[in-house]
Protein backbone atom coordinates (compact mmCIF):
# COMPACT_ATOMS: atom_id res chain seq x y z
CA UNK A 1 0.00 0.00 0.00
CA UNK A 2 2.66 2.09 0.96
CA UNK A 3 4.78 1.32 -2.03
CA UNK A 4 2.07 2.44 -4.47
CA UNK A 5 1.38 4.97 -2.79
CA UNK A 6 4.58 6.19 -3.37
CA UNK A 7 4.53 5.03 -7.08
CA UNK A 8 1.30 7.41 -7.45
CA UNK A 9 3.38 10.29 -6.15
CA UNK A 10 6.01 9.75 -8.26
CA UNK A 11 3.82 9.46 -11.49
CA UNK A 12 1.67 12.44 -10.03
CA UNK A 13 4.86 14.13 -9.84
CA UNK A 14 6.20 13.48 -13.12
CA UNK A 15 2.85 14.46 -14.60
CA UNK A 16 2.84 17.93 -13.35
CA UNK A 17 6.71 18.42 -14.46
CA UNK A 18 5.65 17.20 -18.07
CA UNK A 19 2.69 19.91 -18.08
CA UNK A 20 5.10 22.25 -17.00
CA UNK A 21 7.63 22.20 -20.05
CA UNK A 22 6.60 24.37 -22.87
CA UNK A 23 8.26 22.18 -25.48
CA UNK A 24 8.09 19.02 -24.24
CA UNK A 25 10.81 16.52 -26.30
CA UNK A 26 9.47 14.36 -29.36
CA UNK A 27 8.02 11.35 -27.99
CA UNK A 28 5.62 8.74 -29.69
CA UNK A 29 2.12 9.29 -28.65
CA UNK A 30 2.05 5.81 -26.95
CA UNK A 31 -2.32 4.56 -26.62
CA UNK A 32 -1.21 3.29 -22.95
CA UNK A 33 1.82 3.31 -20.80
CA UNK A 34 2.20 0.95 -18.05
CA UNK A 35 5.03 0.40 -15.61
CA UNK A 36 5.71 -3.35 -13.97
CA UNK A 37 7.48 -5.37 -12.65
CA UNK A 38 9.78 -8.60 -13.43
CA UNK A 39 12.64 -10.32 -14.21
CA UNK A 40 15.28 -10.01 -16.68
CA UNK A 41 15.56 -13.42 -18.84
CA UNK A 42 17.22 -11.97 -21.83
CA UNK A 43 19.94 -9.18 -22.74
CA UNK A 44 21.50 -8.33 -25.73
CA UNK A 45 25.29 -8.40 -25.16
CA UNK A 46 27.95 -7.25 -27.19
CA UNK A 47 28.94 -10.68 -28.78
CA UNK A 48 25.12 -10.73 -29.33
CA UNK A 49 23.88 -7.22 -29.75
CA UNK A 50 20.98 -8.49 -31.83
CA UNK A 51 18.80 -10.38 -28.99
CA UNK A 52 15.96 -8.90 -27.51
CA UNK A 53 15.38 -7.77 -24.00
CA UNK A 54 13.04 -10.59 -22.68
CA UNK A 55 11.25 -9.55 -19.24
CA UNK A 56 9.20 -12.17 -16.95
CA UNK A 57 6.39 -9.80 -15.98
CA UNK A 58 4.19 -9.96 -13.33
CA UNK A 59 0.22 -9.61 -14.22
CA UNK A 60 -1.09 -6.64 -15.71
CA UNK A 61 -4.59 -6.89 -14.81
CA UNK A 62 -5.37 -2.60 -16.10
CA UNK A 63 -3.87 -3.76 -19.87
CA UNK A 64 -5.96 -2.66 -22.85
CA UNK A 65 -6.28 -4.99 -25.67
CA UNK A 66 -5.96 -4.09 -29.37
CA UNK A 67 -10.42 -3.68 -29.29
CA UNK A 68 -9.80 -1.33 -26.47
CA UNK A 69 -11.22 -3.87 -23.91
CA UNK A 70 -9.45 -4.35 -20.32
CA UNK A 71 -8.33 -7.58 -21.19
CA UNK A 72 -5.87 -7.98 -18.61
CA UNK A 73 -2.07 -9.53 -18.96
CA UNK A 74 -1.23 -12.51 -17.45
CA UNK A 75 2.21 -13.15 -16.19
CA UNK A 76 4.93 -14.37 -19.26
CA UNK A 77 8.19 -13.73 -20.95
CA UNK A 78 8.44 -11.65 -23.53
CA UNK A 79 10.36 -10.20 -25.75
CA UNK A 80 10.28 -5.77 -25.80
CA UNK A 81 12.93 -5.53 -28.95
CA UNK A 82 12.72 -1.09 -29.04
CA UNK A 83 14.07 0.57 -26.29
CA UNK A 84 13.66 4.52 -26.14
CA UNK A 85 16.44 6.78 -26.70
CA UNK A 86 18.15 7.68 -23.62
CA UNK A 87 17.80 4.14 -22.08
CA UNK A 88 20.54 2.24 -21.18
CA UNK A 89 20.19 -1.73 -20.01
CA UNK A 90 24.39 -1.44 -19.57
CA UNK A 91 23.85 -1.82 -15.98
CA UNK A 92 21.44 -4.82 -15.93
CA UNK A 93 22.27 -8.56 -16.20
CA UNK A 94 19.92 -11.63 -16.42
CA UNK A 95 18.41 -12.57 -13.24
CA UNK A 96 18.07 -8.64 -12.03
CA UNK A 97 14.42 -7.69 -10.47
CA UNK A 98 13.09 -4.83 -12.44
CA UNK A 99 10.40 -2.34 -12.57
CA UNK A 100 10.23 -0.90 -15.77
CA UNK A 101 7.55 1.17 -18.05
CA UNK A 102 6.64 -0.02 -21.83
CA UNK A 103 4.52 2.24 -24.13
CA UNK A 104 2.11 0.57 -26.43
CA UNK A 105 0.93 1.91 -30.68
CA UNK A 106 -1.04 -0.31 -31.92
CA UNK A 107 -1.09 -0.72 -35.85
CA UNK A 108 -3.50 -2.25 -38.00
CA UNK A 109 -2.63 -5.94 -39.02
CA UNK A 110 -2.22 -6.44 -43.00
CA UNK A 111 -4.82 -9.30 -43.52
CA UNK A 112 -6.83 -9.57 -40.79
CA UNK A 113 -8.45 -7.07 -38.43
CA UNK A 114 -6.74 -7.46 -35.75
CA UNK A 115 -4.10 -4.87 -34.31
CA UNK A 116 -0.58 -5.51 -33.20
CA UNK A 117 0.76 -3.68 -30.45
CA UNK A 118 4.48 -2.59 -30.82
CA UNK A 119 6.03 -2.24 -27.26
CA UNK A 120 8.73 0.51 -26.63
CA UNK A 121 10.46 0.71 -22.92
CA UNK A 122 10.90 3.84 -22.12
CA UNK A 123 11.89 3.41 -18.09
CA UNK A 124 13.31 0.94 -16.54
CA UNK A 125 15.68 0.15 -13.14
CA UNK A 126 16.92 -2.49 -11.12
CA UNK A 127 15.12 -3.68 -7.74
CA UNK A 128 16.64 -4.86 -4.41
CA UNK A 129 16.98 -8.73 -5.05
CA UNK A 130 14.81 -9.87 -2.61
CA UNK A 131 11.92 -8.04 -3.99
CA UNK A 132 9.04 -10.63 -3.77
CA UNK A 133 7.66 -10.88 -7.11
CA UNK A 134 4.06 -13.07 -7.76
CA UNK A 135 4.33 -14.77 -11.48
CA UNK A 136 0.42 -16.46 -10.81
CA UNK A 137 -1.28 -17.64 -14.08
CA UNK A 138 -4.22 -16.42 -13.67
CA UNK A 139 -4.91 -13.12 -15.32
CA UNK A 140 -7.21 -11.08 -12.73
CA UNK A 141 -8.55 -8.41 -14.70
CA UNK A 142 -10.72 -7.00 -11.95
CA UNK A 143 -9.63 -6.87 -8.12
CA UNK A 144 -11.45 -8.94 -6.26
CA UNK A 145 -13.18 -7.53 -2.43
CA UNK A 146 -11.54 -8.96 0.25
CA UNK A 147 -14.83 -11.56 2.20
CA UNK A 148 -12.54 -10.13 5.60
CA UNK A 149 -12.91 -6.83 5.29
CA UNK A 150 -15.21 -4.46 7.18
CU1 LIG B 1 3.25 -9.77 -21.55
Amino acid sequence: MARRSVLVAALAAAALAACSNEQPPAQPAFEQVYTVRGIIRGLPTPDRPNLDLQIQHEAIPEFINGAGEQAGMRAMTMPFPTIAEGVSLDALHEGDKVRFTFGVVWEQGQNTGRRIPHWTVTAIEPLPPETELTFSSVPEPEPRPEPDSP
